[in-house]
């Protein structure tokens, strides 16, 4: 069934692009929580990391103050030393594990307010940031929003570099699955199985994710055990990196993370040239990262897998992130070519003519197609891609990709994943980097997708 055309439930009357993106916009309404969006009001009702990143892009084209606030409020939560922490609290709504569990008063880095978790997702900022910019009708004031951001984005990005990776500009590393943001991947099967630890020691804790979503459709109860194990183990290590990074069992460097952050360098780069600051050491970084990620490239498959550091090996599993480097420019000497020839096995048709990939795919022994990262179409994947479709100089695969995303909304609604065998949404509703990313995709993007060239390159 790798490439057979799931069925989206077609309304009797067709709804336009028009509708779809004014729904979009109610979307991201319905989730303003005053100074941030939260994901989807039930699930998560703080903010996120790179969901706020996703989600100021949707808001760029059309309400630029909306887009600046987004960011704004994220860097609000930045700590001391750089962090960007994946949430930033908003008071009194329910959500595990929240402030009273990640506890980072314990460190002397974080902010007393907003309250914040105390490990990071992935970078997408800086390029946020730059299609804030692009996007801007008040380029005056969008210059200033730069200038504001620039320091936050390179202390973030120096943290990174300082404390994630074990080489001189070398790969970033995640010491949680909740980093990767892509949770339950079978991508971290391997690395989690190997953690071992008394059950009985572990924190008391109550799950809230599934009062809200389907339990099918979320991570499993053995794996939230294996979160909330690491969460304890870097609260009671007070979040100093050193410490974490020498004792944590779990340490991989994820393809998508560092594909993002290449590209976030290459942005950050710019806008230090937009501002008249110094892009050279911004520049330096997205290339050195790109050769190290280049490596990861795995020959048999035509894909880049990730690599485990504790265990010293790259993992050997296979999914959409893998695709990733394309959006970074990293791919050179014909594997571009051979990883598009491959696409067919982790794709499925969605309507007529679109087509979207699966977070697995669907011949993956693992395949489960509602179970969270474990099969279902995501958008961010699909996002990602279709901007490394459009730089390697296929654009209209990218615009097929983008019509399975605005297509699975128009259908179906605003869900935080779509089953590949059915295109039912599953996971949260109302989900707002969804909109986003579909607001996005219908406008046509083209700002950010430069097409491939020797300097964005890695060779
Ligand atoms: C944990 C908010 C986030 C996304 C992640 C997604 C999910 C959280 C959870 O939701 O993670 O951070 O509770 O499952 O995996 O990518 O940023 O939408």
């Amino acid at each position: 069934m790798s490439d057979g055309a799931l069925e989206t439930g077609r309304t009797a009357e067709p709804v336009g692009d028009a509708a779809v993106i004014g729904t979009a916009k109610a979307v991201l309404e319905a989730n303003w929580l005053g100074h941030a969006t939260s994901p989807s009001r039930g699930l998560y009702p703080h903010q996120w990391s790179w969901d706020a990143a996703c989600i100021a892009m949707g808001y760029a084209s059309w309400n630029q103050e909306r887009a600046e606030m987004e960011l704004r409020s994220l860097f609000s939560g930045q700590w001391r030393s750089g962090l960007l922490p994946h949430i930033v609290f908003t008071d009194g709504a329910r959500y595990f594990p929240g402030p009273e569990f990640w506890q980072t008063e314990r460190s002397p880095d974080a902010p007393e307010s907003p309250k914040t978790s105390g490990i990071v997702q992935p970078p997408i900022h800086a390029t946020a940031a730059l299609q804030v910019y692009r996007l801007a009708s008040d380029r005056a004031r969008a210059v200033l929003f730069l200038e504001e951001l620039l320091p936050k984005l390179a202390a973030w990005h120096a943290y990174l570099y300082r404390e994630r990776a074990r080489t001189e500009g070398g790969l970033a590393e995640i010491w949680h699955p909740w980093e990767s943001g892509m949770d339950n991947s079978p991508l971290w099967d391997a690395a989690l199985g190997r953690i071992s630890f008394d059950a009985g020691l572990l924190p008391e804790y109550e799950r809230v994710d599934v009062d809200v979503a389907e339990a099918t459709e979320r991570p499993t109860n053995g794996e939230y055990d294996r979160y909330v194990y690491l969460v304890s183990m870097f609260r009671e290590l007070a979040y100093d990196s050193s410490e974490m990074r020498r004792v944590t069992p779990f340490a991989l460097q994820p393809v998508l993370f560092n594909s993002l952050l290449v590209q976030s360098n290459r942005d950050l780069a710019e806008i230090a040239r937009i501002v008249g600051a110094d892009p050279a050491p911004f520049d330096a970084r997205a290339e050195s990262t790109a050769l190290a990620l280049d490596d990861l490239w795995d020959e048999e498959h035509a894909v880049y897998v990730d690599y485990d550091v504790n265990a010293g090996e790259l993992v050997d599993v296979r999914t959409a992130a893998g695709l990733s480097p394309l959006y970074a420019g990293v791919p050179a000497g014909g594997r571009a070519e051979r990883m598009v020839a491959r696409l067919a096995e982790s794709r499925v048709g969605v309507g007529d003519s679109a087509w979207a990939v699966t977070s697995l795919s669907p011949g993956d022994p693992g395949f489960q197609a509602s179970r969270y990262w474990r099969g279902p179409v995501w958008p961010i994947l699909n996002w990602v891609l279709q901007r490394g479709l459009d730089r390697y100089g296929y654009p209209t695969l990218a615009a097929e990709v983008r019509s399975a995303l605005v297509e699975l909304a128009r259908s179906s609604g605003f869900y935080e994943h779509y089953s590949p065998v059915t295109g039912r949404g599953q996971g949260g509703e109302q989900f707002a980097w969804t909109a986003a990313l579909v607001l996005d995709s219908l406008h046509g993007n083209g700002a950010g997708s430069a097409s491939p060239s020797t300097s964005q390159a890695a060779h």
